[in-house]
């Protein structure tokens, strides 16, 4: 079974604890909160002062709508590999909710449905192969079937030769984000090609030499109109459409956690008997395992809290692990318990691994539904899937981020 890795002592932060975020990963945050005793430290990140803070009152206050801009709130590097400039996660005020809507406007309960259907005929067709082979990487293997999925759903066309290498582009993207060095610039490298193909299928479709139906995410950024009534500059409305297909890719991290989580804990397979249950171990895979470790922002409203004000420029950060992991939210915090969810259901600013608030009016993660639905159903189709798990390192390591289960998870899959 799995082990959990974390950081030896914590390093010194004596001037900058840059180094120390980076070798501690998950954990930086929660150990100083213990040792501090309280929701919040003051430290320094890249030289630049900066408090971290966690749990459910500290997300209230982060997540206030307008209080806080993502603008200089992530270090160019990781910006890049995620949001990206000129998209909707640096843009603020009536700007931002007018973007966002956007985003919303995709994720109607029949589009999201299409998405679910897409997918279960792609795992179906993916479920083929794996029974011809010895042994799948199910990491590997599931960031391919979304790919398939995203490209199907948004209306870009994908020729069966191009899975692989367009699967590459985006995995190496959220996978880069979390490291300086050369994970990061193979991201930055693969990035700029996927960016130039996305903004050719935008000319396309605005040429007319593409057609895509009026719904499905390309026409919607290939024909959105800002506030001042123009459309969206080739370049934006590639990242925007980077910004459906990367991060629904990334839901292959959540999948591999439900799986390794069905693994180590089988006695959960048969309480898997419907909608409510799948629904409940979805939501405690997002709280319990360790993805997108912190937001960040800067103060644009000063706001007073725990007697100390917060003023304009100030960099804050919500430790988004400590609060799925606070022990004044969640009875044992450390115990994967999915029944806790059928005991209560989530509140805006307590399960947040996508950031909490209003998804209109906030920077809270526009694709939390299609995470849910699609994680839900591959829950379910986990649980079905015969399949051993041969003798492995699964050790999940909590000082690398994005971290998986360090074999990627191999299966093998009996037809
Ligand atoms: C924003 C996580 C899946 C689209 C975010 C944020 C987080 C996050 C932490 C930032 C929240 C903030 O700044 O306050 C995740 C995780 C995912 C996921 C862990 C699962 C793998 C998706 C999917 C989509 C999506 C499937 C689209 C289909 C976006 C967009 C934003 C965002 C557009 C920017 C929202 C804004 O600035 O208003 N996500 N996300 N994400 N996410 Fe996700
Ligand atoms: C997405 O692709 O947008 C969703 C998943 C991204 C997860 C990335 C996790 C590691 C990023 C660390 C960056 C924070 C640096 C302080």
């Amino acid at each position: 079974t799995s082990r959990v890795v974390e950081a030896a002592a914590p390093v010194l932060d004596l001037v900058d604890s840059s180094v120390s975020l980076l070798w501690e990963g998950y954990r930086f945050g929660s150990r100083r909160f213990a040792r501090a005793g309280a929701d919040l430290f003051d430290t320094r990140l890249m030289l630049t002062r900066a408090t971290f803070t966690y749990g459910e009152e500290a997300a209230r206050h982060f997540y206030t709508p307008d209080r806080l801009t993502r603008k200089g709130a992530l270090p160019l590097p990781n910006l890049a590999l995620l949001q990206d400039v000129g998209s909707v996660q640096v843009l603020d005020g009536a700007e931002h909710r007018h973007r966002k809507a956007m985003f919303l406007s995709m994720m109607t309960p029949a589009a999201l449905d299409e998405l679910v259907a897409l997918f279960e005929q792609e795992w179906g067709e993916a479920e083929r192969r794996w029974a011809a082979q010895e042994h799948v990487v199910l990491l590997d293997a599931v960031h391919e079937v979304l790919c398939r999925t995203v490209c199907a759903w948004s209306g870009v066309p994908l020729a069966e030769e191009e899975v692989p290498e367009r699967t590459r582009q985006l995995v190496s993207m959220f996978e880069g984000a979390g490291a300086f060095g050369p994970r990061n610039w193979r991201g930055q490298l693969l990035r700029h090609s996927a960016e130039k193909w996305v903004r050719g299928l935008v000319d396309q479709v605005r040429s007319g030499r593409l057609d895509v139906d009026d719904q499905r995410p390309l026409r919607v950024v290939a024909t959105h109109r800002g506030l001042d009534g123009n459309l969206l500059s080739t370049a934006v409305a590639a990242v925007e459409l980077i910004n459906v297909l990367r991060p629904t890719v990334a839901i292959g991290r959540f999948i591999v956690f439900a799986a390794l989580a069905l693994h180590e804990h089988p006695e959960q397979r048969a309480r898997l008997t419907d909608d409510d249950a799948l629904r409940a171990f979805a939501q405690e895979v997002r709280r319990f395992y360790a993805f997108f470790p912190v937001v960040g922002g800067r103060v644009a409203e000063e706001f007073v809290w725990r007697d100390r004000s917060f003023r304009r420029g100030e960099w804050l950060l919500l430790d988004l692990y400590a609060t799925n992991h606070d022990a004044r939210i969640w009875g044992d915090p450390e115990v994967f318990r999915p029944e806790r969810f059928r005991e209560r259901s989530p509140g805006p600013f307590d399960l947040v691994p996508q950031g909490g608030g209003d998804h209109a009016a906030t920077h809270r993660c526009a694709g939390e539904w299609p995470t849910v639905r699609l994680l839900e159903r591959a829950v379910g189709l986990l649980a079905e899937l015969s399949h051993d798990v041969p003798p492995q390192d699964l050790t999940v390591d909590l000082t690398q981020m994005p971290t998986s289960p360090r074999s990627g998870m191999v299966v093998h899959v009996r037809a």
